[in-house]
């Protein structure tokens, strides 16, 4: 596909003020009558053709003005259609396509998910329903008109407000939907279909009362109610924390099983994965229940930061998503535990997101060139972009930050605006210059800031020297320049080594932060007796590598005395770190011992669960869990050998297993439910049963017979999904009968539920073991599987790709031939879930030569793939470039 450039934009030669659309719903032979109000935009060129986008449609008929137009007035081709001398003043087009929404595997556009007609229209689905300007620069008001068999689809909804709805003679019916709010076609959307509906009513601090409704399949009502009171827990926050309320008078939520992301925002209609809607004790785990809560609050957001304030174009991205994760950040913290949830974002930001800035695919949070926008769905948009938010907000303070806020969305209401237009009113508010902060949209890459340290005991100071690092990220997507310095912030403050922070003083400080601004930055604090153990980037104040050469004991001091929650998780993590490098780097012998750092690690994490295991069990359980195999490899950085860091991992895992044994048998015994309370989601039951779970695999690592005793007692007596697939997971490492059984039951127990059965999928797709490959393609042909469903496909080829590194990175290219041939057959079909699969392959540089060698072959075999869609040939091209 050809490169779409950041510089190229220009805005579009013409307007749509109103849409009116009546869709007559038909399995096969859906018809769209399009009547678009146009009109010259005066910032576009006068008496420029009007070109619609149009793909894998029908055209039917076409009147200008109510008129039929001339021959030849009009061209249609693959990509769209053009009217070549429009009227330079504001004329109607009404256009009628007809589209068929069963045999549209794609998912973008009009589809058919279990027999329910949904949409989905971002980036650019609209052009799949009608031709159109099919930009987010191009706002319009909505009304639709969607007509349907009456059995066939009893419910029928749309954007904004219902408006009338009737018979349409004997059998069918139609439905009315206006939406006042202007609106990009991306958030365009309907649904057709049987659903079951619960509903309950939230007043805004407007006091416009608000019909909140959540649509499941039918049966599957009573599995709603969670994601129906995330709902209004995300209304009620938003009023709060950022004056935003709701502004139509309903609110609904579809769920449908065939979906290619996890949620949409469409204008009052949001439409979701059923995955992160449903949820009942014995199918959702307890991530399963944080994940609805933080998608429904995400999408709910979005009313404001994205549709009421949307992008001028693609490249703005980051302005909807990563302000609204970072939106969905915040009230995942305010509703659970802040700690705990910085923890959670950070380990997400490193497992997937400074992988990509690292490898092929890097791009800025704000990309300067694109070929499919589809790909730029990223960690680096979303998570990335999220970080910049937060860093905004360290910088300027909470009160001047909401400020900030209040202005962008008061500035831009109803307009598509740009990442310059959010960092203005910052600007405005603040009095800064936040011209060098913007950097951080347009550079690639994670930076590094290295830190020394230096007590002068005469002086009684203490000298902290930093250095960024940034480095040169030369891909399509990203400018290429020699990098600028950063607007890093710094949370920092100095531990005793005794314990308690050190009352010393430093001019370069503000309110605990020190603003790196320059290549290098010193901070002096006065009056330091002792020399103190730094805590750094407290808070993971800006998202970059720090390197700080921190000995064991200071990472202990930390550990053990640190009041900032995310640095003392971080020294534990540090702690370990270096002893998994270590041992990776040597090739990590399995009979290997973990070593003097090993045997402290375990005496402080030992003193740490004594004291404080039972007062906050999901720090705790974070605190227990060693890096994962991805931030390992990251660390080491060339020439992985994913085998070796598994033993690692493994040794580790047994030697605090081991040395933990006693303690972690008690605090399961202590902090287990009693048998009579009823389950409960919420993030305290939540973080017992985490780390119950987290005690569970270190016995099993340190003692399988033990682990295998435990977990099928618990497999099989548990009483909530969160333990019982706990139980699974560490069964599913331990080879033998047990596990197998174990799965079998498992399969038994749940073979009429696609959800639970995915997590079935996943868990046998991570086992670490030669079989695996052949265990997967044998699953692909289980009668649970289908190439059709996304959620199946990630659950069982996406898990094995990204969380089974020992076998995707099979030595001899096993593993990657299996993901290769699925990411050809599935391009056909389905070309956005293809493509994301494919992803997986973006760390291929830091293998080992061998199976560097293994993966370039089956990546050069897919770019040789005849009819490969743009999706994938962008990611393979950009793969091995
Ligand atoms: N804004 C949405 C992103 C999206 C998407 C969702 C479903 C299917 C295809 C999609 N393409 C882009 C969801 C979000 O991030 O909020
Ligand atoms: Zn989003």
């Amino acid at each position: 596909p050809p490169v779409i450039r950041l510089a190229d934009y220009r805005p579009s030669d013409y307007l749509i003020d109103r849409v009116d659309l009546d869709v007559r719903l038909h399995p096969t032979e859906t018809r769209i009558t399009a009547t678009l109000a146009l009109r010259p935009n005066p910032a576009g060129e006068a008496g420029a053709p009007l070109v619609l986008d149009g793909d894998d449609l029908t055209l039917l008929a076409v009147a200008l003005d109510g008129q039929p137009t001339a021959p030849g007035a009009i061209e249609t081709g693959p990509r769209g259609l053009t009217l070549h001398q429009p009227p330079g003043r504001p004329f109607v087009l009404s256009l009628e396509t007809q589209v068929n929404p069963s045999a549209n595997t794609k998912l973008m556009g009009l589809y058919r998910s279990n027999g329910v007609y949904c949409t989905q229209c971002e980036a650019d689905g609209f052009r799949r329903i009608t031709y159109f300007l099919d930009r987010p620069d191009v706002l319009a008001v909505y009304t639709t008109r969607i007509e349907a068999d009456r059995t066939e689809a009893p419910v029928l909804l749309g954007n904004g407000n219902p408006v009338e709805s009737g018979a349409a003679g004997a059998d069918r019916h139609y439905a009315v939907w206006h939406d006042p709010h202007p609106k990009p076609a991306y958030l365009f959307a309907l649904v057709g279909g049987r659903l079951g509906r619960i509903g309950s009513s939230f007043t805004t601090m407007e006091g416009r009362a608000v019909e909140v409704a959540v649509y499941v399949e039918p049966g599957k009502e009573d599995r709603a109610p969670y994601a129906l009171d995330a709902v209004r827990r995300a209304m009620a926050w938003d009023e709060r924390a950022f004056g935003r309320a709701y502004d139509l008078d309903v609110f609904n939520v579809v769920a449908v099983s065939d979906f290619n992301m996890g949620a949409m925002e469409n204008k009052g209609l949001n439409i979701f994965n059923d995955k992160y809607v449903l949820a009942s004790p014995d199918t959702a785990t307890d991530t399963d229940y944080a994940n609805i809560e933080a998608i429904i609050a995400h999408e709910y957001f979005h009313n404001w930061s994205g549709n009421r304030v949307t992008c001028r174009d693609w490249f703005q991205l980051c302005l909807k998503e990563g302000l609204t994760v970072f939106r969905d950040q915040e009230f995942s913290s305010d509703e659970r535990s802040r700690p705990v949830h910085r923890i959670a974002e950070v380990r997400t930001l490193r497992a997937r997101q400074f992988p990509e800035d690292a490898g092929p695919l890097a791009h800025p949070v704000r990309p300067q060139a694109y070929r499919e926008i589809n790909n730029f769905y990223t960690a680096t948009v979303y998570e990335k972009g999220a970080e910049i938010v937060r860093m905004l907000r360290t910088l300027l303070g909470p009160e001047t930050f909401r400020a900030g806020m209040d202005l962008f969305f008061a500035r831009c209401d109803g307009t598509a605006a740009t990442v310059e237009d959010f960092l203005a009113a910052f600007a405005q508010v603040s009095g800064r210059d936040l011209t060098a902060f913007a950097r951080w949209y347009a550079q690639a890459g994670t930076p590094v800031v290295s830190v020394s340290g230096r007590h002068d005991p005469l002086a009684r100071t203490y000298t902290l020297d930093f250095h960024q690092s940034l480095p040169v990220v030369a891909t399509e997507a990203s400018a290429g320049a020699e990098p600028q310095p950063l607007v890093i912030p710094v949370a920092l403050g100095l531990v005793a080594p005794g314990g308690g922070a050190v009352a010393a003083r430093s001019e370069q400080v503000r309110d605990g932060v020190f603003v790196l601004e320059q290549e290098s930055g010193r901070v002096v604090y006065t009056d330091v007796a002792e020399a103190p153990v730094p805590s750094l980037f407290r808070g993971f104040s800006a998202p970059v590598k720090l390197a700080h050469a921190l000995d064991a004991g200071q990472r202990l001091t930390l550990l053990a005395r640190d009041s900032d929650p995310f640095n003392r998780w971080q020294a534990a993590q540090g702690l370990a770190l270096d002893v998994l490098t270590a041992r990776a780097r040597a090739g990590a012998p399995l009979e290997d011992e973990a070593g003097a750092d090993g045997a402290a690690l375990a005496e402080a994490l030992g003193s740490f669960l004594d004291a404080e295991a039972v007062a906050d069990p999901a720090f705790a359980a974070l605190v227990l869990t060693i890096p994962g195999d991805q931030e390992v490899a990251q660390e080491i950085g060339a020439n992985v050998d994913p085998d070796a860091i598994h033993r690692a991992r493994r040794t580790l895992r047994r030697h605090l297993g081991r040395a933990l044994a006693p303690r972690l048998v008690a605090l399961r015994e202590r902090l287990a439910d009693p048998t009579e309370a009823p389950f409960s989601p919420d993030a305290a039951s939540a973080g017992r049963r985490a780390l119950r779970n987290a005690a569970l695999d270190l016995v099993a690592a340190a003692d399988p017979e033990t682990g295998t005793r435990l977990a099928e007692a618990q497999c099989a007596g548990a009483t909530n999904m969160t333990d019982r697939l706990a139980a699974l997971a560490t069964l599913a490492l331990l080879p033998g009968e047990a596990r197998e059984r174990a799965l079998q039951a498992f399969a038994q127990t749940y073979r009429a539920e696609p959800l639970v059965l995915d997590k079935w999928f996943s868990l046998q797709a991570m086992i670490p073991e030669a079989g695996t490959v052949e265990r997967v393609r044998g699953l692909m042909r289980h009668e649970g599987f289908s190439l059709g469903n996304p959620n199946r496909v990630r659950s069982l080829v996406g898990s094995f790709s990204l969380n089974n590194p020992t076998q995707f990175h099979r030595e001899d290219g096993a593993g990657y031939d299996l993901v290769a041939e699925t990411v050809l057959a599935l391009d056909a079909r389905n070309p956005q879930v293809a493509a994301r699969l494919l992803t997986a392959f973006s760390t291929w540089r830091m293998v080992e030569a061998k199976r560097r060698a293994r993966a370039e072959a089956a990546l050069r075999a897919i770019a040789a793939s005849p009819g490969l869609s743009p999706d994938v040939g962008d990611i393979v091209g950009r793969s091995l470039a």
